[in-house]
């Protein structure tokens, strides 16, 4: 078997609190032989041209360090103020500066120069997300003609959003140099498909699209998924179950509703506040009979979108903290903080309810974890937005419309009153979805996909 390469934005870290996307990856990569390259985290006086190895837990790292200025452009500039609102639909949010794209083209370059002494023929290239969109293209002028495969963690913009883009048109023509691209949800490659139908009919009104070619390249989705049988056993784990038993004491007998997010924009969390307002003051007699809890640790918090965000979550769960708690009751705990997985594991297991609704999302894995990590004989509900991937998996999950507070809010009750055969009919459905789709079976149809090494470009296609 031909070695694995994976590059992404970041290396995987050491602490324990790593997602599980980095577990799994690691497991695939002590698979075979190979290596992980991508930024150290850390800052350089000048650029870096020569990548730095060291083994953790037995695998080989590689990482560069980048300058403050580089960064700024290539990572929170292009990456995460003009492609990731942009490619969530939100193109209100998107700020854009000519000279990122510069600075976002820079490092794709450097990290092609850094990796390419360290490649073998054989290699099979595997490349994460959104920052890295180019790194093919600078591979194949540097003459790399190994297999390249890129995976978008994200959802595929439609073909407005895509225009909004600054250089669209170069970035489409990068992901061409993939052998292989790899989208979340049957959505994604119909918006892809989209675009290429859209330009059809600009060029067949007589209009000039841009000159756009699929080539040899497959773009096909491959959902993503976690490991639910290692959540379900982490969810009765000691350090699992320390959590479980002080917020099940806590909760004294009340039906736990949880949200699990990064906070950010794209995961509806204001509207998710004003649906469980919807629920209290549609139903007076759950108001002290449940209770909201909201894990959110801050991400971003250099650009400015993500502030705004948060002082939105601040003020929406002051509102019904001020319109609905008593002296001793509170409707809602919002916790700024990131715990390790078995704490979290331990929280879905108590909560009635998991509450998942994204305006828009690539996937999102903790629907996935939040199934796993249920009681079969006593399972929660899972409220799920329609605009998240995990909505093509999970067909028995309560699926809403996030911006309707009303359907949401109901939605909501349903969950918290659902009798236990129904649950049960439920969980059992989303479990073998969860289980069909693990990220194991997605590594592994990414990479049969891929192909297994050898050359597939010849010269003339380094373009
Ligand atoms: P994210 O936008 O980060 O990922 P998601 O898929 O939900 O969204 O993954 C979040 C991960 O972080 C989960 O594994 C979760 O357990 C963890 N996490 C969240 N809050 C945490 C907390 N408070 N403490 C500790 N861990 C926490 C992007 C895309 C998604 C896509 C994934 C994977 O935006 O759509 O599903 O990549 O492809």
């Amino acid at each position: 078997m031909s070695r694995l390469v994976i590059v992404s934005n970041r290396i995987p870290g050491k602490s324990p609190a790593a997602g599980g996307l980095a577990v799994a990856l690691k497991k695939t990569l002590s698979a075979r032989d190979g290596f992980w390259f991508g930024w150290s985290g850390a800052f350089a006086e000048s650029p870096e041209k020569k990548a730095r190895f060291e083994t953790v837990d037995g695998l080989q790292i590689g990482a560069i360090d980048l300058t403050r200025s580089d960064h700024q452009s290539y990572y929170a500039g292009f990456s995460n103020s003009i492609l990731w609102p942009a490619f969530h639909l939100r193109l209100d949010l998107t700020d854009i500066q000519s000279h990122w794209y510069e600075g976002y083209r820079g490092v794709n370059a450097q990290f092609a120069d850094a990796l390419i002494p360290h490649l073998k023929r054989d290699d099979v290239i595997w490349v994460h997300d959104y920052h890295l969109i180019p790194l093919a293209t600078e591979l194949r002028r540097r003459n790399i003609r190994n297999r390249i495969g890129f995976y978008l963690h994200i959802p595929f913009p439609t073909p407005d959003a895509l225009n909004a883009i600054p250089h669209h048109e170069d970035l489409l023509n990068d992901l061409m140099a993939y052998d292989l691209v790899g989208l979340q949800a049957q959505r994604d490659v119909a918006a892809f498909n989209e675009f290429i139908a859209h330009e059809e009919m600009v060029r067949a009104g007589g209009g000039t699209p841009f000159h756009f070619d699929t080539g040899s390249t497959i773009i096909k989705a491959f959902p993503i998924g976690s490991d639910p049988d290692a959540f379900a056993k982490l969810a009765v784990s000691p350090n699992a179950q320390k959590m479980y038993k002080k917020v099940e004491r806590a909760m004294n007998g009340r039906s736990m509703l949880l949200g699990v997010d990064r906070l950010d924009y794209s995961k509806g969390l204001p509207q998710r506040i004003q649906s469980y307002e919807k629920l209290l003051e549609n139903n007076a007699n759950l108001r002290r009979a449940v209770h909201m809890i909201q894990i959110a640790p801050p991400s971003r918090d250099t650009i400015k979108e993500y502030q705004i965000i948060s002082d939105e979550l601040d003020t929406a769960v002051g509102r019904v903290t001020g319109r609905f708690a008593e002296p001793d009751w509170l409707p809602i705990t919002y916790v700024k903080r990131a715990y390790a997985q078995a704490s979290l594991a331990g929280l879905y297991r108590l909560a009635k309810v998991g509450l998942v609704t994204p305006l828009r999302d690539g996937m999102n894995l903790v629907a996935h974890e939040y199934v796993g990590s249920q009681d079969p004989e006593d399972p929660g509900v899972l409220v799920l937005s329609r605009f998240a991937g995990a909505a093509e998996i999970f067909h028995d999950a309560l699926l809403i419309n996030p911006f309707d507070s009303d359907e949401t809010a109901e939605a909501m009750r349903r969950a918290v009153t659902m009798p236990l055969d129904e649950r049960k009919a439920r969980w059992t459905s989303l479990m073998a979805a969860a289980r069909e789709h693990n990220v194991d079976n997605w590594a592994d149809s990414f990479l049969d996909a891929l192909g297994d090494g050898g050359e597939t470009r010849s010269t003339s296609d380094n373009g």
